[in-house]
């Protein structure tokens, strides 16, 4: 049988599910979760092997109205997974309407490849709104096929997942066949604190925080990590050690337990803080961090 392989790009609203559905069809969590918008801020592949397909899928961010620079590099992100697609996951919840970013929407109208509309989050719903959901997405988009799903309790998951491969064109493999993501392990580490950011702090804080890791030491037996968390403003330095650092404390005892579940090893954390007055609308700072900048 011919081999099979193709990019398979996930895009939609903020907090849909996208992650979720990627670390579904992977079994891995290469992307981190929570019920917080933005939560993803770059493209992250997720790579699935069989004995005859590579499906090649990317997480990317939600797709916002930029208002400052790192959300401009994420839109990018997006852009470039609309550039090279095979086959196009939209997502949107159950109750949601269009995309907030029209021209966006307008792209995936006009779509000239496969797009499959994943309506998430059905667990959430009854029989009578999911059809009028189904209903409504036909009419706006009738280029697409209609999935109903539930990326988190795995809801007509193996379905899709399915289709994709029935859509995937023929071409041999892009990437190594034990290959799974295309990126680094510090990128999981600083994620994996980031994540433990997010659901520990308010406001703007997770928004203004990036993480770096600036030693990965493997041992045979153990990882040693030493990663600084960034904000931009001193009075943030504060709220993220808190009391007597107990806040800090929390994340780095948090992330080493994901982590050493995700590298099946001992790790030891270091964490401290560090000023980097508006990261975030630095070009330089953003091109350190891997965002295009
Ligand atoms: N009830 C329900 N919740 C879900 C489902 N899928 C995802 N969620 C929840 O929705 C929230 C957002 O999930 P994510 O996977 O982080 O969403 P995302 O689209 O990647 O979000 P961004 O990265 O911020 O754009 C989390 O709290 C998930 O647990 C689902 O099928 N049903
Ligand atoms: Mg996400």
């Amino acid at each position: 049988m011919a081999h099979k392989a193709g990019f398979v790009n996930i895009i939609g609203n903020p907090n849909v599910g996208k992650s979720t559905l990627m670390n579904a069809f992977v079994g891995e969590k290469l992307s981190i979760i929570t019920s917080k918008a933005q939560t993803t801020r770059h493209r992250i592949l997720g790579i699935v092997n069989g004995d005859d397909f590579q499906m090649i899928l990317s997480d990317t961010p939600g797709i916002i109205k930029p208002a400052y620079e790192l959300q401009s590099s994420m839109m990018d992100f997006v852009k470039s997974a609309f550039e090279d697609a095979d086959v196009l996951l939209y997502m949107v919840e159950i109750g949601e309407k269009a995309l907030k970013d029209e021209s966006f929407f307008k792209k995936i109208q006009n779509s000239k490849i496969p797009v499959l509309l994943l309506l998430n989050k059905i667990d959430t719903s009854d029989q009578q709104i999911l059809e009028e959901q189904m209903q409504y997405w036909q009419e706006q988009l009738p280029n697409a096929e209609i999935h109903p799903i539930s990326a988190l309790e795995n809801f007509n998951v193996t379905e899709v997942f399915n289709r994709i491969l029935e859509l995937l064109p023929e071409a041999p493999p892009y990437y190594p066949k034990d290959q799974i993501t295309d990126k680094p392990e510090r990128f999981f580490v600083n994620e994996t604190i980031r994540e433990k950011i997010l659901l520990h702090y308010k406001k703007e804080i997770p928004y203004s925080v990036e993480v770096e890791t600036e030693e990965f030491l493997e041992d045979e037996d153990i990882i040693r990590i030493r990663s600084v968390i960034m904000v931009e403003r001193d009075t943030q330095k504060g709220i993220i050690i808190g009391h007597k650092g107990a806040a800090i404390k929390k994340v780095g005892v948090e992330a080493r337990k994901d982590l050493e579940k995700f590298f099946a090893k001992q790790v030891h954390i270091e964490l401290y803080v560090k000023v980097n007055k508006n990261w975030r609308s630095n070009s330089q700072q953003l091109r350190r961090f891997g965002y295009n900048g």
